[in-house]
């Protein structure tokens, strides 16, 4: 049977607004109040984006800083930071928050188009990025979008620049990205188990095929991102909170016979040792 699911709650990301969905938190504090309300309903992971006070995307560290502060004070989650920020961040900016030594930090593997704007990920980056997390013992969470990005993963494992096993987030749907069908999700998961590549996984799916594909990952052994960040609706018409959202993986994952994931479960998958 399948290890236990680690869910991920993305609870705001840098693309949607409070005025497309007013259940979005912005502040640290309603950041950190949503992710523990989530860990309580079965999350483990909380991926962290930062906003102004006026919603705007945000790297300043010390936003990064009290969320992570007010998150541990009260349960013990994964932290996991964002270096994608937001499209026009500086490689700087978007490096910064890992000198608070999260547990784990997204590692977005390459560069495309992005709705009407370019997320930039120079493959120097790519490798800067890595060897930072690694001297600091954060554990990346490898971002693929696109096939070339499964190039990627291997020519990071075999150069050394991150430790076997990876943990792989599918992200798919996003334009212009590969498409969110389950096609997609299985070709690249076989991809990687081809490479010989030893990983875990989980997938994301932005909007209405969030849930599909989080049901697919469920069926097919892998770990569930859901949240906000990704989609903001919990079915047509209807906008969704992040603990919604957490919740129906729970519910579903149950029904169909699989464990959520304890917090020391988690960890030890991931090899997630502090
Ligand atoms: N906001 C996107 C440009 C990540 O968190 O690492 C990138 C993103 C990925 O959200
Ligand atoms: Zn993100």
């Amino acid at each position: 049977m399948f290890e236990p699911l680690v869910i991920t709650v993305a609870l705001v990301g840098a693309e949607v607004s409070k005025e497309k969905n007013p259940n979005l938190p912005i502040t640290c504090k309603e950041i950190a109040r949503q992710a523990i309300e989530c860990y309580n309903l079965g999350a483990t992971i909380a991926h962290i984006h930062v906003r102004e006070e006026d919603g705007t995307p945000s790297s300043k560290v010390e936003y990064f800083q009290e969320v992570k502060e007010l998150i541990e004070k009260e349960v013990p989650m994964i932290i996991q930071f964002t270096t994608g920020g937001a499209v026009g961040m500086t490689e700087e900016e978007r490096m910064e928050p890992l000198k608070l030594k999260p547990h784990m930090a997204t590692l977005n593997l390459g560069s495309m188009n992005f709705g009407d704007e370019v997320f930039l990920n120079t493959k120097s980056y790519i490798e800067k990025l890595a060897l930072k997390m690694k001297e600091l013992g954060i554990k990346p969470e490898l971002e693929v979008y696109d096939l070339g990005m499964l190039e990627m993963v291997e020519y990071l494992v075999r150069n050394g620049y991150v430790d076997e096993p990876v943990h792989v987030d599918f992200v798919l749907g996003v334009k212009w990205g590969a498409p969110a069908n389950i096609e997609t999700l299985i070709f690249m998961v076989n991809d990687l188990r081809r490479r010989g590549i030893k990983f875990t996984w989980s997938a994301a799916a932005i909007g209405k095929h969030q849930l599909a594909i989080n049901v697919a990952s469920i069926l097919l052994g892998g770990f569930v991102r859901t949240g906000l960040e990704d989609n903001i609706y919990y079915k047509k018409g209807v906008l969704a909170t992040n603990q919604e959202l957490v919740k129906r993986i729970v519910n579903l994952s149950n029904e169909l016979g699989r464990p959520i994931a304890t917090i020391e479960q988690a960890k030890l998958i991931l090899g997630i040792r502090r």
